[in-house]
């Protein structure tokens, strides 16, 4: 089906700790490579889920067993603030990131609205989302400049307060939900008006406006590692750090159904666009790695995969709906591919955490016998 790789890239045969430190590789992407050299997971559950219940549910049960959580949050009923802060603690516990599989392919004013406002306020809560290029280089300039917009409002919140009558009584801001990821709750502005048509009663006037600078970092310098040797999980997360407050993109290169488009020519434009921009663009969707030049050192997430179940070795590797399905192994050992995306596979199964681990274990194995560990 995809093209052959460019076998003898450094990528294949190189750790995922040691391709964190290559020059060029984003703080975010090194944050993601270290996390899953110490997870031993290079599985990304795709939680197509249409309840906020459900998606923490499988989260909790899944979340030791993967590097990261995709979501298509347009398909949750019932999205709302609460999903993002619940999924976010959970995120933090269980130590993974975020991809909201937005798939985004408009004029670059658009994604900017669409990414950072709206219900969804993706730059919010997803470190990591996706977007095709057919619409032209610009979808990428424009996804990185609201980024760093998203990245640099977090850093510096703003927050005014009017409060009406005795500043004493005055007790409303104890009310106030606590921020998601540092950002104001939407309601604020809400808030604002309350008062203001209260002004017109009060005599007694009190206007408060707090500037709170975050010091998390954000210098574009390597996420600080240092392994201490003592091979333990949790002394390398503690070395390792929370999560930093940085967004990246992943480009669809090659899609995983059948007959689709994103083929030859438009597949070299898309690397060639990652390129210029790769302090944002940490890799691509494919179904097999597209390194190629000395210096890349792109992430391959390959969707479109599944394992037949025990015994069933020869079943049909297809939905009926146009997906394709390829083994951990085909993708990650043949194909180059880092990350496996899995949804149904995982979803429909009795026991989902057991499952999880049976697809994070071969897709392990298939990463550690391509480098030759
Ligand atoms: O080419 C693609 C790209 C993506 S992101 N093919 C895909 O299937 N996906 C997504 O991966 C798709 O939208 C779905 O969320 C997931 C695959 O789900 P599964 O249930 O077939 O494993």
């Amino acid at each position: 089906m995809s093209s052959p790789i460019s076998k003898t890239h450094h990528t294949l045969s190189t750790s995922f700790d040691v391709r964190a430190s290559l020059p060029n590789t984003s703080p975010l992407a090194a944050y993601l490579l270290h996390l899953i050299a110490i997870k031993r997971s290079n599985l990304c559950l795709s939680a197509d889920v249409n309840t906020t219940a459900e998606l923490l549910e499988v989260a909790e049960e899944v979340g030791d067993s993967i590097c990261l959580l995709k979501t298509h949050a347009d398909i949750i009923n019932d999205f709302s603030e609460k999903t993002v802060r619940e999924l976010r603690e959970i995120a933090k516990r269980k130590r993974f990131l975020v991809f909201e599989d937005r798939k985004f392919g408009d004029i670059g004013s658009t994604v900017q609205k669409q990414y950072t406002q709206g219900p969804l306020s993706i730059a919010k809560w997803a470190e990591i989302t996706n977007a095709h290029i057919f619409p032209g280089p610009a979808i990428v300039t424009s996804l990185k400049q609201a980024a760093a917009s998203a990245i640099a409002s977090y850093n510096s919140s703003v927050n005014t307060e009017i409060s009406v009558g005795s500043p004493s009584s005055d007790n409303s801001s104890e009310d106030e939900p606590s921020p998601v990821n540092g950002v104001a709750p939407s309601h604020g502005v809400d808030r604002l008006h309350t008062s203001t048509r209260d002004l017109r009663k009060s005599s007694v006037v009190s206007i408060s406006t707090t500037i709170s600078t975050k010091t998390e970092p954000i210098s574009p310098v390597p996420t600080p590692y240092i392994d201490d040797g003592s091979g333990s999980a949790s002394s390398a997360f503690e070395n390792l750090g929370s999560t930093p407050y940085l967004r990246a993109l992943l480009l669809l290169a090659e899609m995983s159904s059948e007959g689709n488009l994103l083929t030859g020519e438009y597949t070299t434009q898309c690397v060639e666009i990652a390129r210029q921009h790769n302090d944002f663009v940490i890799g691509f969707i494919a179904q097999r790695s597209l390194n190629e030049q000395e210096s890349d050192n792109f992430l391959t997430m390959t969707p479109g995969v599944s394992l037949p179940p025990p015994g069933k070795e020869n079943a049909n590797m297809g939905d009926g709906q146009g997906q394709q399905y390829n083994t951990p192994r085909h993708v990650v050992l043949e194909m180059g591919s880092d990350v496996i995306i899995v949804g149904r596979g995982i979803l429909q199964a009795e026991d989902r955490a057991a499952e999880a681990e049976r697809y994070r274990t071969e897709a392990w194995a298939a990463y550690e016998r391509r480098i030759k560990l």
